[in-house]
Formats: C-alpha cells, sequence, structure tokens
C-alpha cells in the first residue's frame, strides 16, 4: 500500500522531485553510512572496536549528531538496521535526522549474487518482497532509497549479461520505489579494481548507464525523481591516478552522453579514492563562471567521507569529539566544492 508524504491533491511525482531536487541542491551532498552488516563489523574490528549492534549504533550516532552536518549534509542513505534504531537516549534516528533537515534514505538492496553464466560477475538483489519493505521504510520515515548494482571491469568485462541483468534489477527497483513515494538513487558502480586505463572506465561506464537509462525508461521510471549515483570515470586503483583535470573531462563527456537531462542531479560514489582526491575530482568537475550543465553535481560518498572519522574516533567516548571533527572536515571540504549547475 503506497504511503503518501503529500498534501491532498498533490500528484506523488511532486513528492519525488522536490526529494531529488532537495538531496542534490543548496550545495549539500549525501552521506552514505548504509555499509552493510558484514562490512560494518570488519571496518569497526579493524579500528579494534566489538562488532556488535550496540557499537554499530554508537559508530552511526556519533556521525549523525555531529554538529551542523546539516551544512553540507542533505540527506543520509542509512542501513536497515539503524533505520529500526534509536540514539543512545531513545530518539529513533530518522527523527534526529529529520529534525536537522537532513532527508532519511535507506539500502533496499540485498547484496550481490553469482550471475550464472558468467565468470564470476554478480547481479544486486533485493526486489522479492520490496514493495512491503518500502512501505515499511516511509512509515519509518525514509524519504529516499539506494540500491547498488556492481560491475567490474576485466578481460571481456562488464558482460553484456551483467549490464543487462543489473541495469534491470536497478529499474524494477526504481519503478517499485517511486510507485512508494519514496526518490530511488540509482547507483551502477562500476569498480576501480584492476590495472585497467581511464579509457576502459570510459567504455565501461558509457555501456552500463547507456543499458541502465534504456531500462529506467521502459519500466517507466519518472527521471526526474530520481538521483544518479554514478563512479567518476577513473583509471584502475593499480595504476597511478589520473589529474582531477582528465577524471572531470572524460566523465562530463560520459554522463553528457548517457544521463538525461531530466535527471536533477548526480552524487557521486567514491569508490575507494583517497578522501582529498575525490575531492579534487569533485571541484574540477563543478560548472565554471556562467556555465550551465544539465544535472546539479555532488557527492554521495562513504569511505571518503567516513574513514577519517571511524579512524579519529575507534569506539571511544572520549574521541567521540574527534570523530565528529574528522567527519565535518570531509563534509565541508566537499560541500564547500559545488557550485550551482542550473
Ligand atoms: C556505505 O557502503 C555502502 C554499502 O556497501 P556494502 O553493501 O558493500 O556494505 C555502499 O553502497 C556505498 O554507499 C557506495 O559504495 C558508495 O560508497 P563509497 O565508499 O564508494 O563512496
Amino acid at each position: 500500500m503506497p504511503v503518501s508524504i503529500l498534501a491532498p491533491g498533490a500528484d506523488v511525482r511532486d513528492g519525488v522531485h522536490d526529494v531529488a531536487g532537495r538531496l542534490v541542491s543548496g550545495r549539500r551532498g549525501i552521506l552514505a553510512v548504509d555499509e552493510s552488516i558484514p562490512t560494518m563489523n570488519a571496518r569497526l574490528a579493524a579500528v579494534g572496536v566489538e562488532p556488535t549492534a550496540d557499537n554499530r549504533r554508537d559508530y552511526r550516532e556519533m556521525l549523525l549528531s555531529a554538529p551542523s552536518l546539516e551544512h553540507g549534509v542533505s540527506g543520509a542513505i542509512l542501513n536497515p538496521e539503524t533505520l529500526g534504531q534509536t540514539t543512545a537516549d531513545g530518539t529513533p534516528f530518522a527523527d534526529l535526522l529529520a529534525a536537522r533537515g537532513i532527508l532519511v534514505g535507506v539500502k533496499v538492496d540485498t547484496g550481490t549474487s553469482l550471475l550464472p553464466r558468467t565468470a564470476g560477475e554478480t547481479v544486486t538483489e533485493g526486489l522479492d518482497g520490496l514493495g512491503e519493505r518500502l512501505a515499511g521504510y516511509a512509515a519509518a520515515g525514509a524519504r529516499f532509497a539506494k540500491w547498488r548494482a556492481v560491475l567490474r571491469v576485466g578481460p571481456r568485462r562488464p558482460t553484456a549479461r551483467a549490464v543487462t541483468a543489473n541495469a534491470h534489477a536497478l529499474a524494477r527497483y526504481a519503478s517499485l520505489c517511486q510507485a512508494h513515494g519514496i526518490v530511488p538513487v540509482v547507483e551502477p558502480e562500476v569498480l576501480m579494481d584492476g590495472d585497467h586505463g581511464v579509457a576502459r572506465c570510459a567504455l565501461a561506464t558509457s555501456g552500463v548507464l547507456r543499458e541502465v537509462f534504456r531500462q529506467l525508461t521502459a519500466a517507466g521510471v519518472d527521471l526526474a525523481g530520481t538521483v544518479l549515483k554514478p563512479n567518476f570515470v577513473v583509471p584502475g586503483s593499480r595504476v597511478p591516478a589520473a589529474p582531477p583535470a582528465e577524471v572531470a573531462a572524460v566523465t562530463r563527456e560520459v554522463l553528457g552522453a548517457h544521463v538525461p537531462p531530466t535527471v536533477p542531479g548526480v552524487a557521486f560514489l567514491s569508490g575507494g579514492l583517497p578522501p582529498e582526491l575525490a575531492t579534487a575530482y569533485l571541484a574540477a568537475l563543478q560548472p565554471s563562471g556562467a556555465e550551465r550543465l544539465p544535472w546539479q553535481l555532488t557527492f554521495s560518498f562513504g569511505r571518503a567521507l567516513v574513514d577519517p572519522a571511524l579512524t579519529a574516533w575507534a569506539g571511544r567516548r572520549d574521541r567521540w569529539a574527534d570523530g565528529q571533527r574528522a567527519l565535518l572536515h570531509r563534509v565541508e571540504a566537499n560541500a564547500g566544492v559545488l557550485r550551482p549547475a542550473l
């Protein structure tokens, strides 16, 4: 049963258009703190914190209660576990964010599984029962959702089979989200893993975006009520990094060829890039002077925002403020380079 967040008489499209626009504008970006439980546990363990539900909660509370976070963050993507949790004083995380003017998002995919008849490629799962889950997430305060498809660059990869299967799942997810008044953040990630050059990443990202928008359109998704979360077009992680001007030029060319202007905004993932380099790429992509772009360009970083905070906090109550300062430092650095594009 769709859950409405709209005034009587308003169309469900007005709601998703408004939320999508708010996510990507106002010189703010999205904070991705939706690590799956296994990923979060591994990251906690790496800094010596016992991987328990309470420690995952404490870590997310440290981040999401950082003073003035809302100045640079328009929305936060939560893991479903966090959406169902409260802060130590009993405030639901959704209420904490809403009270600060930060839109509540939730990761709704359930991870990847091996795709038959490919050499180890994957498809993202989570469509079974998704409509029912979305209704519950909306009732809990979620206004947007996220689904991440994972594509790998390699000899004859990504295959058309992997690209088609993942794009189809993204389109089914996006269509279901909008039917429930929830903005879908569409994340087709071409991984950095490998020793390929920027041209291979450009080719792969182009093929993926072409198919994603073909499937979104075929599924009837209202593109004005979506946000695209792509990778920067970069060389593989085992070769030297490319300079920001090159990454910006190639990324803009790929986006320009495949992302319809009706999409309000593009919020990049950081993909394991060093935090400062992710910021430099985001800065180089911004419009200069009176230049106009069809979409707002912002960030939806995970690791590039939170890794320094996790290290600074390391599970210690006496380092709570250090963790928050480290997060705010990265948020301010990224929000500070954003320029209005329209
Ligand atoms: C925060 O991590 C998200 C969930 O990842 P797992 O399911 O692997 O735990 C992930 O989807 C993240 O939102 C995106 O990859 C962007 O994060 P980065 O760190 O690449 O900016």
